[in-house]
C-alpha cells in the first residue's frame, strides 16, 4: 500500500530499533495478510518491508534489522545491488517478455555461456533456463531419465529438493512440506546421508554405506540419476564428511548414472567458492542453481553436459517464463558484482568471522552439538548437552530473542534443531560482529 523507499547499498548500515518488532505498522499489515493471504503461506518473521540492501533490512515501522537470512540464501550479492538494479530497470524498459521458446534474445543465451564458464568441469556444457528451483530439479531429472532411458532416482536422508509433485517426493521430511500432499512421484529411492555429527563415519565409509544401500535396493543399472546437495540446506547445513562426494561421484561415473549436483542453495559464492562442490573437485554431470544466481528475481538453470543435455528430443524442454529477460538481466547484474567484488573470497571471510564467534559460543553453552558450514553457509546444531537428541525448542527461543532484537535468523534441520546463518555477502564486519552479539546475548537469555 505504501510508495517504495530506496534500498541497496545505500541504506544506512545500522540495527536500529523505534518500536517493539513487529511494530504496530507491521502488525496491522500482517492482519490483511491473516484476512487475504493462504495460511499455508507462513512467515518467520511478521515484519513487513519496506527497503533492504547492504545488510539490513528496513520495516514499515522504520527499523533497521540485521539480515542473516538474505531471503534463503538468494540476495547473496545484497538487496537491490547497484549492477542488478541497473541492467534490470535497461532491460524491463527494452522489453519484458518474448518467450524464448517463441522468439529469443540475448540475455538468455548469454546467462547460459556464463553458466557453462563458471561450473565446475572442463567439458562442453548447455544449460535450460527456468523459474524455480524446484523446477530445475525437475528437468534435471527429466534430462537424466531421457539421456539414460532408466527410471530410478536416488536422493538421501535429509534432503531437500522443493515442493512440486517430483520433488516432493524427493525430499526428505514430511511436515511441513509432504504431509497429506501425498501420493508422491514413483521411482525415488533414499541412501544414507553421510552426517558426521550423528554417525562418525569416514567420507568414504558413508559412501560406501549409501552405494550398498542403492546396489541392493534399486540395483545401479537402473538408476537414471543420484541427486545430492553438496551441502545439505534445509535438511540442517550437513557438510558430510570429507571423501564422500568424490566417493559418490566416482560410482556414477563407473555405473553410467548421472550425478546432478543441487547447488540452489550452496551455489553461486555462498561457501567461498562458485560452487560447493569446488571444495573437494568434484564434477557433477548436471547440476541445478537457482536462488543467489539472480539477485532476487526468479531464475533457475540447469548446466550440464552437453551430450546429456541434448539427448532430450527438440521441444521437450521450455516454459512460458523460463529465462524471462528480466530475470537474465538480473543474473547478468549478480554475476558481474561476484566478479568485481571477489564475493568467493568475501564468504570464506565471513565464514571465519562467524565460524570463530560460534566456536567461542559452543565454548560457553554445551547446548551447542555442532558448529558447521562452509563460507556464508554456517550453522550450529543444539542438543541436550552432551548427548545428540536435538533441542528445537532452544532453537526457536533464541531464534525468537534474536527477531525481537532486530536480527533476522532462520533455524533448519530435520528435528529443527539447527540455527542457521546465510548473510548477504554485502553485509559489513561490524554488522555481523553485532548480529552475533545478539545471537550471544540470546543463548545467555534463554539458558
Ligand atoms: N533445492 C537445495 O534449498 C529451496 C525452500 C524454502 P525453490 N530452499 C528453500 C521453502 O520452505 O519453500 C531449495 C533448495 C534446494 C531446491 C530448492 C527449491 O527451490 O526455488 O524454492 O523451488
Amino acid at each position: 500500500m505504501s510508495s517504495p523507499v530506496s534500498g541497496g547499498p545505500g541504506l544506512p548500515q545500522q540495527r536500529r530499533l523505534v518500536t517493539a518488532v513487529p511494530g504496530p505498522e507491521s502488525a496491522a499489515r500482517f492482519a490483511r495478510k491473516k484476512a487475504y493471504v493462504a495460511d499455508g503461506v507462513s512467515t518467520a518473521l511478521p515484519v513487513f518491508v519496506a527497503a533492504a540492501g547492504g545488510g539490513v533490512l528496513l520495516d514499515v515501522d522504520g527499523n533497521s534489522l540485521i539480515d542473516l537470512g538474505s531471503g534463503i540464501a538468494v540476495t547473496t550479492v545484497g538487496n537491490a545491488a547497484p549492477e542488478v538494479v541497473r541492467r534490470v530497470q535497461e532491460q524491463v524498459a527494452a522489453f519484458t517478455h518474448t518467450c524464448f521458446m517463441v522468439t529469443p534474445y540475448d540475455g538468455y543465451v548469454d546467462v547460459c555461456e556464463t553458466l557453462a564458464d563458471l561450473t565446475p568441469g572442463d567439458h562442453a556444457k548447455k544449460s535450460a533456463l527456468l523459474n524455480s528451483g524446484a523446477e530445475a530439479v525437475e528437468n534435471a531429472v527429466k534430462i537424466a531419465r531421457s539421456a539414460t532411458g532408466r527410471d530410478a532416482v536416488a536422493v538421501f536422508d535429509h534432503a531437500y529438493h522443493g515442493r512440486t509433485n517430483l520433488t516432493m517426493a524427493m525430499t526428505a521430511k514430511n511436515m511441513p512440506y509432504k504431509h497429506r500432499f501425498g501420493p508422491f512421484a514413483g521411482e525415488v529411492y533414499r541412501a544414507p546421508m553421510s552426517y558426521p555429527l550423528r554417525d562418525g563415519m569416514s567420507g568414504e565409509d558413508a559412501a560406501a554405506r549409501a552405494i550398498d544401500v542403492l546396489d541392493k535396493q534399486v540395483g545401479a543399472e537402473n538408476l537414471a540419476a543420484v541427486a545430492i546437495e553438496p551441502i545439505q540446506g534445509e535438511g540442517g547445513f550437513i557438510v558430510p564428511a570429507e571423501g564422500f562426494l568424490p566417493a559418490l561421484a566416482e560410482w556414477t561415473r563407473a555405473n553410467g548414472i548421472v550425478l546432478i549436483a543441487d547447488e540452489i542453495q550452496s551455489g553461486f559464492c555462498r561457501t567461498g567458492t562458485w560452487f560447493a562442490c569446488d571444495h573437494e573437485g568434484v564434477v557433477p554431470d548436471l547440476i541445478t542453481t537457482a536462488k543467489g544466481i539472480a539477485g532476487g528475481m526468479p531464475l533457475a538453470a540447469v548446466t550440464g553436459r552437453a551430450e546429456l543435455m541434448d539427448s532430450v528430443h527438440v521441444g521437450g524442454l521450455g516454459g512460458t517464463y523460463g529465462g524471462n529477460p528480466v530475470a537474465c538481466a538480473a543474473a547478468l547484474g549478480a554475476i558481474e558484482e561476484m566478479r568485481r567484488h571477489d564475493l568467493p573470497g568475501r564468504a570464506t571471510a565471513i565464514g571465519e568471522l562467524i565460524r570463530s564467534r560460534l566456536l567461542d559460543l559452543a565454548d560457553r553453552h554445551p547446548v551447542i552439538a555442532d558448529v558447521r558450514g562452509r563460507g556464508a553457509m554456517m550453522a550450529i546444531e543444539l542438543c541436550q548437552p552432551g548427548t545428540v537428541t536435538p533441542d528445537a525448542a532452544r532453537a526457536a527461543a533464541v531464534s525468537s530473542y534474536c527477531h525481537q532484537q532486530g536480527v533476522v535468523t532462520l533455524t533448519c534441520g530435520t528435528w529443527g534443531n539447527v540455527f542457521r546463518f546465510l548473510p548477504p555477502l554485502s553485509i559489513s564486519d561490524d554488522l555481523l560482529h553485532e548480529a552475533f552479539d545478539v545471537v550471544a546475548a540470546g543463548f545467555d537469555a534463554t539458558a
